[in-house]
């Protein structure tokens, strides 16, 4: 029998304010032509596009204190979060649509709240090419999408760290990252530091992703509220080229098939994050419909009656 999933609420965040290129603001709007809702209405998911909200223009200005855009980054998540609760305490699925990565911080703070409130357990699954755990004293750029990963765990500015009221809103031991190849020098020394569990194209290479797969959602069970955030740059560039910040060596489309699949078979999925997505850098949408079409399997599509 296909599983029946929870009805699901849309809200589109239309903004690159933590980004290192404009466009990903265009996001919500590429995956709605892309046929998003539509996809999963036709596997019988009640779907309600909540629209887009409304924030701060991006002032385009250099990093203050080791942060571009700090107030409006705040003003963003603050907005998500309320919004994501909202959905959560609705009993509904809250699926974002990105925006760049910083919106995973008031995305995520709502689903830690929520599971705090509710009693589950929570598991995030990071699919990115870059680790997302740079501070204001390590950053490269101060692009607060650099930093998502940091904030979540607690080290930031307050202003984040505490959007929820509770800080730090995750454990790192929490978080699964899987796809990651790019990451800072002294971001490296921090993700080991906090002893982040990553599953990287190394490791992926020698073991494969089925395996990978296994240890990343093993231990997640019926109490579980499984938080998947997917960055689209986690995809090879070669078959996903409309992101800001391609990586070469990503996982291949059977590679990010299998993910999907696997995540789906779980049944825990309770949330999403599409990010990253710039519509700015693609061909005919081809990224955005790639996309949709691994989302589908998010949702349990698969070849075969597998049950
Ligand atoms: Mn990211």
């Amino acid at each position: 029998m296909p599983r029946s999933y929870p009805p699901v609420s849309f809200i589109g965040v239309p903004t690159d304010i933590g980004a290192g290129h404009r466009g990903a603001s265009l996001g919500p709007e590429a995956l709605r032509i892309a046929g998003l809702a539509e996809a999963l209405a036709g596997r019988g998911i009640d779907v309600r596009d909540c629209g887009n909200l409304a924030g701060p223009a991006n002032p385009w200005l250099p990093p203050e204190a080791g942060y571009r855009h700090l107030d409006q980054v705040v003003a963003w998540n603050g907005a998500l979060m309320e919004a994501s609760l909202r959905e959560l305490r609705a009993g509904r699925m809250p699926v974002m649509l990105g925006g760049d990565h910083c919106l995973a911080i008031g995305s995520i703070t709502a689903v830690a709240r929520h599971c705090r409130e509710t009693g589950k357990k929570l598991r995030v699954l990071w699919l990115d090419a870059h680790a997302d755990f740079n501070t204001s004293d390590v950053t490269p750029s101060g692009n607060v999408h650099g930093m998502p990963v940091a904030c979540l765990c607690g080290l930031g500015p307050e202003a984040l760290t505490r959007l929820g009221g509770e800080a730090p809103a995750l454990q790192p031991g929490q978080i699964r990252q899987i796809g990651i190849r790019s990451v800072d020098p002294e971001e490296k020394r921090l993700v080991k530091q906090h002893r982040l569990d990553i599953y990287d194209m190394r490791y992926i290479d020698e073991v494969g992703m089925k395996r990978v797969m296994a240890q990343a959602l093993d231990g997640v069970d019926a109490d579980t509220h499984l938080h998947v955030s997917f960055d689209v740059d986690f995809l090879d560039p070669g078959i996903a080229p409309g992101v800001g910040t391609t990586v070469p060596g990503g996982p291949n489309y059977r590679e990010a098939q299998l993910v999907m699949e696997m995540i789906a078979d779980t049944g825990r999925m309770g949330s999403l994050d599409i990010v990253e997505l710039n519509p700015v850098l693609d061909d005919h949408n081809i990224t955005a419909e790639l996309a949709v079409d691994l989302v589908e399997s998010l949702f349990g599509k698969s070849t075969l009656m597998r049950d």
